[in-house]
């Protein structure tokens, strides 16, 4: 199914058209009205009447999160206050958040990106929905939700937290789909189990989002909750949820390509990579009026096909995301990305899909340690079956990370749970 079919099947050669024509607007128009674009063009030697192929856009600079943050609050608008009719922001744990801005066009194509996405995994007017994303600043819960009401279903504006009845209205109002980011669905899963009304769910689909999510992990959400798991993507710098997602046949996520360029580079050294290549993603904003965003380095790893997919949607596909540039450990060499340690973690069955991962520092050498919580509590007085559990995740670890690593095993439900973006990396280098 499609929310707006003629935009989303369009044949390449008119879709790169269309592209062109906007990447040459918009350039001119951060050129003409952004101190910081202008800077950043001249800097370069390059003018937007450059432009005139979409290869050309590797020319024009990199965007950072720091632009945002040296930019604050809204030096990085391009469109006068009087048309700015949303703001967000996102929190970022060090420094000044990073803030964006909307007109009531970009609110109207924001919706449009979103619907089209929720569609294409299946969702429909007779939906009753549940946005268990917290509501506020984060780009979230508004973004699920005005898509939600633009294609017609009843929307639950439940936002985080407060699990049990979170559970309860789900059953009570007959919840068909539920949003939220995978690590809460998990955790509202085990509440609807241990309040015993799982069976009395009518949930058919998951529209999750905003952090990275194992095959694996999906896989168990899908059973505890009994429901179809899916994918969107986006950040808040470019737009919020919207950017990317998953058709129904689950196989990358479809970029909203006449709003968004994506493109692979080198984290190392800016290169652009071809199709197919793992790197970091860059996106550019075809669309924004508010806050047009050049070539944004999103931190994230993933890869891009163009080939058509069996959906019939043309746009290009990522691949789902290994994780964050900044996620990722470097231990004595060997880098490490927590979605690695997930799948090692999620096919064993006597541990439960709770874990965190803590990196150190002792005597000029690095350890990382993996605490994953056991499913059955009475394995730990046992020493023997415990230490042999133990020696098995170490031995799996090791067979795909190639390095030693400590496992402890903890108590069932004594791990925090998330109600958001899961937080399960520590890195105690850094302090
Ligand atoms: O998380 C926007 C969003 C909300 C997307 C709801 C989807 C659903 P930020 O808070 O700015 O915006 O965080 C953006 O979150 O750079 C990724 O690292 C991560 N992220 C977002 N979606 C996914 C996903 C929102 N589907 C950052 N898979 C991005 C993996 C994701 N990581």
């Amino acid at each position: 199914m499609f929310f707006d079919k003629k935009a989303e099947t369009m044949p390449r050669g008119e879709l790169e058209e269309l592209q062109l024509r906007r990447l040459r607007e918009n350039a001119a128009a951060c050129y003409e009205k952004s101190r910081l674009y202008r800077k950043k063009f001249d800097d370069a030697g390059i003018t937007p009447d450059k432009i005139t192929s979409l290869s050309d856009l590797r020319h024009i600079p990199f965007t950072v999160k720091d632009d945002f943050r040296d930019n604050y609050p809204f030096d990085m608008f391009v469109a006068p206050m009087g048309k700015i009719c949303r703001l967000h922001a996102s929190s970022g744990t060090t420094g000044k958040p990073t803030v964006v801005g909307y007109t009531k066009k970009d609110l109207d194509v924001w919706s449009d990106c979103v619907a089209r996405l929720i569609v294409a995994v299946g969702a429909r007017e007779e939906d009753i929905a549940q946005v268990a994303f917290g509501y506020g600043l984060f780009t979230g819960a508004l973004g699920l939700h005005y898509a939600l009401e633009k294609i017609g279903a009843a929307v639950i504006p439940m936002s985080s937290g407060n699990t049990e009845k979170q559970v309860m209205l789900m059953r009570d109002f007959g919840t068909t789909v539920l949003v939220s980011t995978p690590s809460y669905a998990l955790h509202i899963g085990e509440v609807a189990g241990e309040t015993g009304v799982s069976k009395d769910l009518k949930l058919r689909l998951g529209l999750f989002g905003s952090e990275s999510c194992t095959v694996e992990m999906r896989e168990q959400i899908e059973k505890s909750l009994d429901l179809f798991a899916t994918d969107n993507y986006g950040m808040s710098e470019v737009m919020g949820p919207g950017v990317s997602g998953e058709c129904e046949f689950r196989c990358g996520l479809h970029f909203n390509e006449d709003h968004f360029i994506p493109e692979i580079i080198d984290p190392a050294t800016g290169e652009i990579l071809p199709e197919g290549k793992t790197g970091e993603l860059v996106i550019t904003t075809l669309s924004k009026e508010a806050q047009p965003v050049l070539r944004y380095r999103t931190r994230d790893i993933t890869s891009l096909t163009y080939e058509k997919c069996e959906c019939g949607r043309t746009h290009a596909r990522m691949e789902k995301t290994a994780g964050r540039t900044d996620d990722m450990l470097k231990i004595r060499g060997v880098n490490v990305f927590p979605t690695q340690v997930e799948s090692v973690i999620m096919a064993i069955n006597e541990v439960a899909p709770y874990y965190v991962i803590i990196a150190e520092r002792e005597n000029n050498r690095d350890t990382l340690e993996v605490k994953v919580e056991l499913t059955d509590g009475s394995l730990l007085d046992s020493y023997a079956r415990l230490e042999g559990l133990r020696d098995k995740i170490r031995h799996e670890l090791r067979v795909t990370l190639g390095l030693d690593i400590k496992v402890s095993l903890v108590e069932p439900k004594s791990l925090e749970r998330s109600l958001g973006k899961a937080k399960r990396v520590f890195d105690n280098r850094k302090k």
